[in-house]
């Protein structure tokens, strides 16, 4: 069987591509197509790190990409806004009437800022996420959107520390000896990760998961610990604490690579287990035990994620906790250090794929967390004009943006022109004034970075697009030539955006050419494997050294060394907030869903409705059952669910699985009614799991 040859409908072929979702993953994968219609999806077994397997959800592409509601055709809002009622028309009525909107807008005293793309990544592919679109949108001068809503405080807090937002390769786990899964459910987020943990475990190492959830990654690992949330820095700064105190510090990698050192071992003098403790509600033992084990480790491997900077401090967290394979030289070896991301080990041609040299001039950001405040402010909350279009693509803000209340109230604006570009008829897209047909990964081209391992991949088109669906590249093209925008970057085909995204001569890119991506479909980045980036320093920071004291954040008026900073909402600095709300909700992804994506996929939402995970002592004080339905609110708002009553989450703690289609729940609301528009300590990224609330059985 062909692999990748022309499509041929008489004929069984396999068509090589990425996973695009939104997933340190990035699955290579393989689409067997027959008679033009794909009949299968697996996972492509030779690809290194993948190795062959595909989540629970991937599993059910083809389900979802010949789902009954798929959008076909261009839709026109015909009832009242917010209704959900369409009529098909023409793309070539879509696309005149949206150009002429749009002029307009450009045209009046507003002005083109008042145009706001809003976009993330429901697919992470560079053609369909960040090329054609932003192209055009800097073209017209449109407002600028801060894409913050994942990663960037904890970006910034690895930025500030060790130079970027580089880290430990995965496929140096079976050489570590101790694994920390710290604020990561790997087996639900991150899951072809775990493969390469087991290696460490089968090698001799321990697998310790922190996190306020027992989680079913944490279930697996030989030890829990149930920290606080919102209190990571306090335990690792008492790590650090027991390190310097019992002699387990690298001396020689701290003076040779590191910036700060004396100032470090003063500053963790004052972080006592003892001070710790009842912060991180951990008991000083488990604090002094963690110390020793990770200080006596060789190659201790840390893996963060986003769960726990996803707080008011979460900037410094990550920081903080950067800070230790550097005190204990876990960098040196392969399987030490610490990952958040490898996504700035890629090194792709990002101007070239987005053409920031089109805008005419300075334009304003706005923060894509305060949607909320940008569509209910009448200078978007960041002066200039009100937003008077928004055009979205890749993104469900109805759903997943903080806030959701607020956010509903702006795109309920009758004077608000709304663009959504979809696979579904999404909440968001139920605002929409036009809703635009997108194709899926299967129907179009793209190329992927992945930000938890070190392979880049090609994805093919494996079939036709589903009835009138269009790339969004292709849609942006066509729009651009509507409004009479004629730069040669707008009428780019998306394989010559692949061949500029390419083209760039850092070394790190080397192995990576459209050549060797349409031989194999994926290829490692020019790096030995495994990769031990700071094994001798070269730490991309300023100093060229890990620096535990920042003089950029010193220059931004924040600590220049490794510090707590409580979450916004925090029973000890907002006591009578936490006596009004006294439960700490989260709302992380549940295992079958990918954000908001496949929560309408049937055989992944099955017949359940939204879940509260609460402690067997939290609920027991509020009289509520296993199964009993519950309101979960605060002063933003409330949504409600079946209780799960257990001890999987530690007491103070609730967890509500999500992020749920607020249509396809009964009450038409989600976790996100009760999560603010505050931002983090760096990266104004969002606090979604820094919010206070109380849980009562419901009426
Ligand atoms: N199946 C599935 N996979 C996904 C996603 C999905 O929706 N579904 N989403 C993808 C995306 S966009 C992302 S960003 C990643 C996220 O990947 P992760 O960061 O691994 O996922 P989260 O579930 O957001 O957070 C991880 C854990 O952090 C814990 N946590 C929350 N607050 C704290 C805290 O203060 N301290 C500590 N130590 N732990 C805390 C949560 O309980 C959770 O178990 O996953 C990606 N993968
Ligand atoms: N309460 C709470 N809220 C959260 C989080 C949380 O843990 N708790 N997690 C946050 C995180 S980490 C993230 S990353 C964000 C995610 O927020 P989003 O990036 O908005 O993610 P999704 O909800 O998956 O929505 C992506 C949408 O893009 C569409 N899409 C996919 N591919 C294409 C395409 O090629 N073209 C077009 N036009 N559309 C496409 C999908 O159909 C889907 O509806 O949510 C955040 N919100
Ligand atoms: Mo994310």
């Amino acid at each position: 069987m062909a692999i990748d040859a022309t499509h041929d409908p008489e004929t069984t072929q396999v068509i090589r591509g990425a996973c695009p979702h939104d997933c340190p993953d990035c699955c290579a994968t393989l689409v067997t197509v027959e008679r033009g219609r794909a009949t299968k999806i697996q996972g492509d077994p030779n690809h290194p790190f993948t190795q062959g397997f595909l989540c629970a959800k991937v599993n059910r592409y083809l389900e979802r990409t010949y789902h009954k509601d798929r959008l076909t055709t261009p839709l026109r809002r015909v009832g009242p806004k917010g209704s959900g009622k369409f009529e098909p028309a023409t793309w070539e009525e879509a696309l005149t009437d949206i150009a002429a909107k749009l002029n307009v807008i450009r045209a009046s005293s507003d002005g083109p800022q008042a145009i706001l793309p809003y976009s993330y990544a429901g697919t992470m592919g560079y053609v369909q996420a960040e090329s054609m679109d932003r192209r055009f949108f800097h073209a017209i001068g449109a407002s600028k959107l801060d894409r913050t809503i994942c990663s960037t405080a904890g970006a910034v807090g690895m930025q500030m520390t060790v130079g970027a937002n580089v880290g430990a390769d995965g496929e140096g786990l079976p050489w570590s000896d101790l694994v920390l899964l710290w604020g990561t459910n790997t087996l639900t987020a991150n899951p072809h990760l775990w493969p390469h943990v087991l290696k460490a475990r089968e090698n001799g190492a321990t697998i310790i998961a922190i996190d306020p959830i027992r989680t079913r990654t944490a279930e697996q690992c030989d030890e829990w610990i149930g920290i606080r949330p919102g209190t990571d820095a306090a335990l690792a700064l008492a790590m650090m604490h027991v390190i310097f105190a019992e002699g387990l510090e690298d001396a020689d990698y701290i003076e040779q690579y590191t910036l700060g050192g004396d100032q470090l071992r003063e500053r963790v003098k004052e972080w006592s287990p003892a001070r710790a403790a009842p912060l991180t509600g951990i008991p000083e033992e488990t604090i002094i035990s963690l110390a020793r084990r990770y200080g006596r480790a060789k190659s201790a491997f840390l893996r963060i994620n986003y769960g726990l900077q996803r707080h008011g401090g979460g900037g410094m967290a990550v920081r903080t906790l950067a800070c230790l394979p550097a005190v204990c030289g876990h960098w040196r070896r392969p399987g030490g250090g610490i990952q958040l991301s490898m996504s700035k080990s890629f090194q792709f041609n990002k101007d070239a794929l987005m053409r920031p040299d089109l805008l005419p001039g300075p334009v304003r950001t706005i923060n894509m967390i305060r949607l909320g405040d940008a569509l209910n402010t009448a200078d978007a909350g960041v002066g200039g004009p009100p937003v008077k279009a928004i055009v979205v693509y890749n993104s469900n803000p109805a759903a997943v943006a903080p806030d959701r209340n607020a956010v509903v109230r702006g795109l309920s604006r009758e004077d608000l022109f709304t663009v959504v570009l979809e696979h579904f008829q999404t909440d968001t897209a139920d605002w929409a004034d036009w809703l635009l047909p997108a194709t899926t990964q299967l129907e179009h081209w793209d190329v992927h970075f992945s930000y938890g391992h070190l392979y880049a991949s090609l994805n093919r088109p494996a079939i036709a697009p589903m009835g009138e669906a269009k790339p969004n590249s292709e849609i942006f093209r066509l729009l651009a030539a509507k409004m009479g925008l004629d730069h040669p970057a707008l009428r780019e085909d998306d394989l010559s955006i692949i061949r500029g995204a390419l083209d760039t001569t850092s070394p790190i890119m080397k192995t990576v050419t459209l050549d060797s991506l349409m031989d194999k479909g994926w290829v490692r980045l020019n790096v030995p494997t495994p990769h031990v980036p700071f094994a001798e320093g070269n730490f991309p920071t300023p100093s060229g050294k890990c620096e535990f004291y920042s003089e950029r954040l010193k220059a931004q008026g924040m600590d220049p060394l490794p510090t707590f900073t409580p979450p916004h909402e925090f029973p000890e600095t907002t006591p009578e907030l936490a006596a009004r709300f006294p439960l700490n909700l989260i709302s992380s992804p549940r295992h079958q869903f990918l954000n908001s994506t496949f929560v309408n996929v049937d055989s992944l939402r099955r017949d359940a409705s939204p879940e509260i995970v609460l402690n067997t002592a939290d609920a027991a004080v509020r009289s509520i059952v296993d199964g009993a339905r519950v309101v979960v609110g605060n002063d933003r708002g409330f949504f409600t669910g079946i209780a799960r009553v257990n001890d999987s989450v530690r007491e103070g703690v609730a967890n509500a699985p999500s992020i749920w289609w607020t249509k396809l729940a009964s009450d038409g609301k989600n976790a996100n009614d009760t999560t603010s528009q505050l931002e983090t300590d760096m990266g104004h990224g969002p606090v979604f799991y820094d919010n206070l609330v109380e849980i009562r059985v419901a009426d």
